[in-house]
């Protein structure tokens, strides 16, 4: 493990690693395309691959417009604009060159090929964001942040990424890294004249410690709690067969896409949807029935090997759900056979076809009918309340796995720190608690970092990114 700090170079120039080039863009139909260099030399190859009547590295910042050619054949390729950006004021903090050329899936390559003639290498995946990393641009969490706004799949993924870019998560750990920094400097103070340690300076240490256990739970918690703005939602439909989760299933996503018929055991594989609540990235699972529909013991259909297979998909699903959604039709409000081996936190109890309801429906109870859309807004509402989100949230900071871990560490820390001190133990067991803690917190940011943190973060990315 080493205690980086990056750059360091006022100027950023001296110490700039070697020329990458990747295609930016992603391929195939499109308009434009970006070819992106970064490193040492980026000036000297732009000046290889590209002819015009202004040189972009006297007129930084500033689009050209001219000539792309190969540099050995000096043959035509594409008619583009490019633009340089001298470090540090770049994405990476090194001298970099962007061309704008067409798009397509050929133009860009022979682009990236004519810069690579010119003495460019290609990128590794994630290689620009790292160095702009490595060159102090941006902090770890920043970094994951521009993965995440890159293969956000909803609004709200999208809209948490770009809070993270902002550096929500690093403004918030930093005053906690201080004051962590501040506890460990007082208690090696204190090993020095341990003779003089006395109650209310212990007190004291116990209290602070107190505090900034608070504000790491309060992280980790997030981490927890508002994960499915990160990772989305996943409900799943369950209940006996022919209890409407099939066209339930079709209403949610405003077509038919599985099929409904009268007759029990319906649907055999399960089948999967992707719908967006409020922004939110819901998966929707429609499952075959479970139990059976006449409360006799075997399945419907009994005998049926294909019901039995598609009866234990089903459960194989529930265990993956946010929420389980158990339909049980108001035209059969008998004993539920349904196999009770879930997780009874995720369920919520729905009774569907509403619109056939003899009388009002139990007390504080959930309908809805897929035939009239009766009670579809109020299930979601119920679902998003199940997972412990209001309507219109819009978190700060969700902190990823890999931050929830560090957190999660550095919280057990300082417990034991506290505990120690509280036990009154020698103060040399809680000034090693409490270093570990920072080790913890500084591997948020990556000011502590390993191969393995770099790996883990950069090797998401996709190229040229
Ligand atoms: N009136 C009315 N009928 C409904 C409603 N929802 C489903 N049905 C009917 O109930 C029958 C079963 O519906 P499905 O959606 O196939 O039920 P399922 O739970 O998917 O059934 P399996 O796949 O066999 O487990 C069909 O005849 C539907 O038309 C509803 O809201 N109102
Ligand atoms: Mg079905």
């Amino acid at each position: 493990m080493t205690d980086q700090n990056h750059g360091g170079d006022p100027d950023g120039r001296q110490n700039q690693a070697d020329l990458i080039a990747a295609i930016a863009t992603a391929t195939g139909p499109g308009a434009v395309s970006v070819v992106r260099l970064s490193g040492f030399g980026a000036d000297k190859a732009l000046a290889q691959v590209f002819v015009a009547h202004l040189d972009p590295a006297k007129n930084p910042r500033a689009m050209v417009y001219g000539q792309l050619v190969h540099p050995q054949s000096k043959e035509l390729i594409d008619r583009v604009l490019a633009v340089y950006f001298p470090a540090p004021h770049s994405f990476t903090g090194e001298d970099s060159a962007e061309i704008f050329g067409h798009g397509g899936s050929t133009v860009p390559r022979l682009i990236l090929e004519a810069v690579l003639a010119a003495g460019a290498r290609l990128a590794n995946p994630g290689e620009f964001t790292q160095r702009a990393f490595l060159n102090d641009r941006l902090s770890l969490d920043q970094a994951e942040a521009v993965a995440d706004l890159v293969a956000a799949q909803s609004e709200a993924e999208a809209a948490l990424a770009v809070r993270h870019l902002e550096g929500t998560l690093s403004a918030k750990i930093k005053p906690v890294i201080d004051q962590t920094v501040d506890l460990q400097a007082e208690l090696v103070a204190i090993l020095d004249f341990e003779e003089d340690w006395d109650d209310d300076q212990r007190d004291r240490i116990i209290a602070s410690l107190g505090r900034v256990y608070g504000k790491i739970f309060d992280l980790a918690e997030k981490g927890k709690n508002l994960r499915v703005f990160r990772d989305g939602l996943r409900i799943v439909l369950t209940g006996l067969p022919n209890a409407g989760k099939s066209s339930l299933f079709n209403a949610l996503l405003g077509r038919d896409r599985a099929l409904v018929s009268p007759r029990p055991g319906t649907t055999r594989d399960y089948l999967e949807a992707m719908v967006s609540w409020d922004g939110l990235r819901v998966e929707l699972v429609d499952t075959a029935g479970l139990g059976s529909e006449s409360g006799a013991e075997s399945g419907a259909g009994s005998g049926d090997e294909l019901e039995g297979l598609g009866q234990a998909l089903a459960l194989r699903e529930l265990k993956d759900a946010d929420v389980i959604v158990r339909l049980r039709s108001i035209t059969q409000p008998g004993p539920d056979q349904a196999p009770q081996t879930w997780d009874g936190e995720k369920i919520l109890t729905v009774w569907s076809k509403t619109d056939l309801a003899p009388g009002p429906l139990p007390q504080n109870s959930l309908g809805v009918s897929a035939l009239t859309g009766e009670g579809l807004d109020a299930l979601k509402q119920s679902v998003l309340k199940k997972v412990g989100l209001v309507k219109g949230l819009k978190p700060e900071i969700v902190p990823n796995l890999r931050q929830r871990i560090a957190l999660e560490a550095a919280l057990e820390r300082i417990g034991q720190a506290r505990q120690a001190l509280l036990d009154r133990l020698p103060p040399d067991i809680a000034a090693l608690e409490v270093s570990l803690a920072l080790e913890s917190l500084n591997r948020i940011t990556g000011r502590v970092l390993t191969d393995d943190i770099l790996s883990q973060v950069f090797e998401k990315f996709c190229l040229g990114k």
